[in-house]
């Protein structure tokens, strides 16, 4: 189910909004505060001040991930798509700023010179500012915005994917925005992705390389401490939205590599024994010193992981590209004719 909006100065322009994913973040909240132990979804770092915290992120000279996923599509962007054939319509999980995206439209306008895009995003915000910037600067862009968790894109993207079977669908889930979800999640994703695809269709998704802790640790640990702000929002968040009572100087940011489990994974840490009221949940927390809220994970990747992944939910690698310091791959999947499950087929 959703609602549709339409800009009424630009008719190469919709926005639709999923029922029901809006009133979740006190549900969540009460859910993962309650629990042994606390931890809150990564999903809700992205209100205005968080999306505008991550595009700072993006600049940080510790921060690798985005100049080595911008440097890929830089240097490949017309091998990348050559490899998607044509024409093609562009659908983007995650697509925030759609900043790195921009050398790929520029590719695929050039060539089938209209283009359809699809940019799916939680910060209904961000997407509408992004999409009317891309209309302005791209006269042969469609846009067709959906706000929405990607993880529930069944009852939205079929609809707009069904016209113009001409074309081949392709999603990018790039920034290895992936390695966000756990393990189960990841694979879980990929399946619902494949059941809307049909067979041909593709994905790239960008994964970070598993590399040396001093230079993971550093990328979300950075010396400004905007990641730290990131990280601490999610308080000021909490205090704003659900009248809840934090004293950001009484918690700290922390993120480390567990090596066991190949990721980063981002805390906030309680600095003090304390007990907070949230007004709108009508509960009060109760923190140890020294306890967490556990609120990331990063995970990192090789290209055996990804092919593993790729195989289990209904895909096929079909190239992958890496930049100078091999820090991060954008690796090209197609979808298979059935997904390699005990006994389904998608
Ligand atoms: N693709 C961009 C942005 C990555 S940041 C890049 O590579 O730089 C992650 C983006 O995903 C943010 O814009 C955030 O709002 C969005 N996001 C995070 N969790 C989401 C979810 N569950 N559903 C939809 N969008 C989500
Ligand atoms: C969006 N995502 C891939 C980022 C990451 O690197 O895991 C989010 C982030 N968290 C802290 N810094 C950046």
């Amino acid at each position: 189910m959703v609602a549709s909006t339409r800009d009424a100065s630009v008719d190469r322009f919709s926005l639709v909004r999923a029922h029901g994913q809006h009133d979740d973040f006190a549900h969540d909240v009460r859910l993962g505060l309650t629990a042994s132990p606390k931890t809150l979804p990564p999903k809700y770092f992205y209100d205005d001040l968080g999306s505008m915290l991550f595009e700072a992120i993006c600049r940080l000279p510790e921060y690798y991930v985005s100049r080595s996923e911008g440097e890929i599509l830089g240097s490949f962007a017309d091998e990348i798509v050559q490899s998607f054939g044509t024409p093609v319509r562009l659908i983007e999980l995650g697509s925030g700023t759609s900043r790195k995206t921009r050398v790929l439209l520029d590719k695929l306008i050039q060539r089938q010179r209209a283009l359809e895009y699809i940019p799916i995003d939680i910060d209904g915000e961000l997407l509408h500012q992004t999409a009317q910037r891309l209309l302005e600067d791209y006269s042969d862009l469609f846009v067709h915005a959906v706000v929405a968790d990607f993880r529930r894109i069944d009852d939205v993207l079929p609809p707009l994917l069904a016209t113009g079977s001409q074309q081949r669908n392709v999603v990018l889930f790039l920034g290895s925005t992936i390695g966000n979800l756990d393990r189960g999640d990841q694979k879980e994703l990929l399946r619902t992705v494949r059941r809307v695809l049909f067979p041909g269709d593709m994905l790239l998704i960008g994964a970070d390389q598993r590399k040396r802790k001093d230079i993971l640790e550093p990328a979300y640990s950075d010396a400004l401490g905007v990641t730290a702000a990131f990280n601490l929002n999610l308080l000021v968040r909490m205090n704003s939205e659900l009248g809840a009572q934090f004293n950001l100087n009484n918690f700290r940011h922390r993120a480390f590599f567990n090596e066991e489990e190949g990721r980063i994974e981002m805390h906030i840490v309680s600095s003090v024994s304390q007990s907070v009221r949230i007004e709108a949940l009508d509960i009060e927390i109760i923190f140890a010193s020294g306890e967490t809220i556990h609120t990331e994970n990063s995970y990192k990747f090789d290209d055996a992981e990804i092919a593993a992944l790729a195989g289990e939910t209904g895909f096929a690698v079909e190239r992958s590209w890496t930049d100078s310091r091999r820090f991060f791959a954008d690796v090209l999947l197609v979808a298979q004719t059935a997904v390699r499950r005990t006994g389904d087929s998608v």
